[in-house]
């Protein structure tokens, strides 16, 4: 009886299945990627037991309910430009070159020899945009409408890297843009940006200067949904990359009422998980995969500006003195909240323990795309596409964590991770909310942590015992084999980290001569106007360039662009 069944159905099974296929061919999935900015892991609720939940992420608790929550995910290094650089690559610091932050007057950025995943996408039919922070340099050729991307608008590095009219909520407080007769303020509190407005950049153009914070979210929404809108109808398969500014300071989150301090984050919070849940809305119906993560964990020393690192504490650390999440490489810095989200694909109320990196994101979305990589190189990143789709738990065998400021050499992979076990063979600590910064301690032999028994990383295990033995031989053998690996590759790039004051975009203010205001003092913001501080691309060439300067210079594998001069880089004029 069966065999009659199935010689009955097998032909139209056969051809359904075969219809299928040829479908899924020819028509390639999205992907939405949502990166949070120094989120961190206690900052979404359904990390948290019920009991300490505080409600403010409701659309991604939807989302991992109907989706897939990663339990032990990872961004690729602990501040932003390296993350975001190891995400785009999919390859460590050490090969892309970028190990460390990029300045408002960077020359260059992500080394042009790189290639990221959307500019491979591009390449294979996808409508590419780019929604927020990219902080992989804002010079051409280095901007994201060269990098892989058909559309961006944002910020080209973090929000706190330039004054604003009316300033968010950040410690310290930072004061407005200060245009009072064509001048400057001279001395504001440290890490306070007053000499360039924040810019908001359009393709290629400054279309605001500075921007207005409050309503960067609805601006961002209001982009991300166009894009997404056009590409449905246009029936193209879509890239987004959504690099939020939130949680980042300064916050700004828009309310009815004036907050006090304590209750800022959250709102900050709520209105992240609002942008989240449109974009999930937007996407609804579409064969879209959407992935949310963090670029690093929070950033300790804003206080109460500060996400959550939920139960991983750091105490070793602690107890030491300094801070245990940004820029250090406890699991406060690097463990990220990661949700995974793909109605009919991705099977709804699902957790995974498997250790996955931020930079295998980049092998994931390129093999669910049917793209392969480049192979004149070599990657770090592993296609996790079975932990998506098939619930497998086998995530990667080692990840190692890149030294991001907090100890030691930019980029040096002095902490290891193998299952349950940590292994430091350096550690360091960021400063603390209150100035403390504790400091840098080689360990040899490595200190290591079984994370399955002792998450907080409080008590290393005993060197003399035979588990301690075991692990700090694979871990050591893992690294040694990757640090040959990096050695031995033959496309390993370099990052130019120069700066040059004229290379800050800068919409120079009309009637305001650079030589009144010192000479590369200008205060950077559009000029007044009908539109009210609104600088369209058409307004003209920029005025005032001043410093010649040296043009990009490229890693030693990457092309050199040319000698460009000052503000003329970013070509403000077309585009
Ligand atoms: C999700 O899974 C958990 C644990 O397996 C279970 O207790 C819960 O009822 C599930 N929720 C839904 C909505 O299916
Ligand atoms: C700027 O754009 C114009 C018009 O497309 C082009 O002729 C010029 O070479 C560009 N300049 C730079 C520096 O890219
Ligand atoms: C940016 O590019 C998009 C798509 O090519 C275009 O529609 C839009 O007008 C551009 N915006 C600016 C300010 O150039
Ligand atoms: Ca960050």
């Amino acid at each position: 009886m069966a065999d009659v069944i199935g010689t009955l159905l097998l032909p139209s099974v056969f051809l359904c299945v075969l219809l299928m296929h040829l479908q899924d061919t020819a028509k390639k999935p999205n992907f939405i990627i949502i990166l949070a900015d120094d989120i961190g892991w206690g900052d979404l609720d359904a990390n948290l037991n019920p009991e300490v939940r505080k409600n403010n992420t409701p659309n991604l608790n939807w989302m991992a309910q109907q989706g897939l929550r990663f339990t032990d995910f990872h961004s690729p290094a602990s501040t932003c430009s390296p993350s975001r650089a190891a995400l785009l690559t999919g390859r460590y610091g050490l090969r892309n070159g970028v190990t460390h932050n990029f300045a408002v007057n960077s020359v260059a950025g992500l080394p042009l020899s790189e290639v990221t995943f959307p500019q491979l996408l591009q390449a294979a039919g996808y409508h590419t945009a780019m929604i927020g922070k990219w902080h992989l340099g804002h010079n051409r050729p280095y901007s994201p409408t060269n990098r892989g991307f058909s559309y961006y608008l944002g910020v080209p590095y973090s929000n706190d890297m330039g004054c604003t009219d009316s300033p968010g909520y950040d410690l310290p407080h930072c004061p407005p843009c200060d245009t009072h007769r064509g001048q400057y303020r001279l001395s504001e509190g440290r890490g306070c940006f007053h000499k360039v407005g924040l810019p908001l950049i359009e393709n290629s153009s400054i279309v605001q200067q500075p921007l207005d914070l409050w309503t960067l979210t609805q601006t961002y929404q209001s982009a991300a949904l166009d894009n997404i809108h056009h590409a449905r109808r246009s029936g193209q398969p879509f890239l987004l990359y959504m690099a939020l500014a939130h949680m980042h300071v300064p916050l700004a989150p828009r309310h009815s009422r004036p907050l006090t301090p304590d209750r800022v984050y959250a709102a900050a919070l709520q209105e992240m998980d609002g942008l989240v849940g449109a974009l999930t809305s937007a996407a609804e119906g579409s064969d879209t995969l959407i992935w949310f993560t963090g670029d690093n964990g929070p950033w300790e020393q804003k206080c109460q500006f500060a996400g959550s690192v939920g139960p991983f504490k750091g105490t070793w650390q602690l107890t030491k003195g300094g801070g245990s999440a940004k820029r250090t490489t406890w699991e406060g810095g690097h463990r990220v909240p990661t949700v995974a989200y793909w109605p009919g694909k991705i099977s709804p109320n699902t957790t995974s323990s498997a250790l996955m990196s931020g930079m295998d994101i980049f092998s994931t979305v390129l093999a669910l795309a049917g793209v392969t990589p480049p192979s004149d190189r070599r990657y770090d990143g592993t296609d996790a596409t079975d932990v998506l789709l098939k619930g497998a738990e086998t995530g990667r065998e080692f990840l190692f964590h890149p030294n991001s400021g907090a100890a030691g050499q930019y980029g040096d992979l002095q902490t290891a991770r193998s299952g349950k076990y940590k292994a430091f063979y350096m550690t360091g600590a960021a400063e603390a909310c209150g100035g403390e910064t504790g400091s840098a301690e080689l360990h040899d032999p490595p200190l290591v942590f079984d994370l399955g028994a002792d998450e907080e990383e409080r008590s290393p295990l005993d060197p003399e015992s035979a588990e301690y033995q075991d692990v700090v031989h694979r871990m050591s053998c893992g690294r040694e084999q990757l640090l040959w690996d990096i050695a031995t590759d033959t496309s390993v790039s370099t990052a130019d980290y120069s700066t040059d004051p004229s290379a800050a975009p800068c919409w120079p203010q009309r009637g305001l001569s650079r030589a009144s205001a010192g000479p590369q003092q200008g205060l950077c913001r559009a000029s007044a106007g009908p539109q009210q501080g609104l600088c369209r691309a058409s307004a003209g060439p920029p005025q005032g360039l001043n410093g010649a300067s040296a043009g990009p210079q490229q890693g030693r594998s990457g092309a050199s662009a040319g000698p460009q001069r000052g503000l003329s880089r970013l070509n403000i004029t077309s585009e």
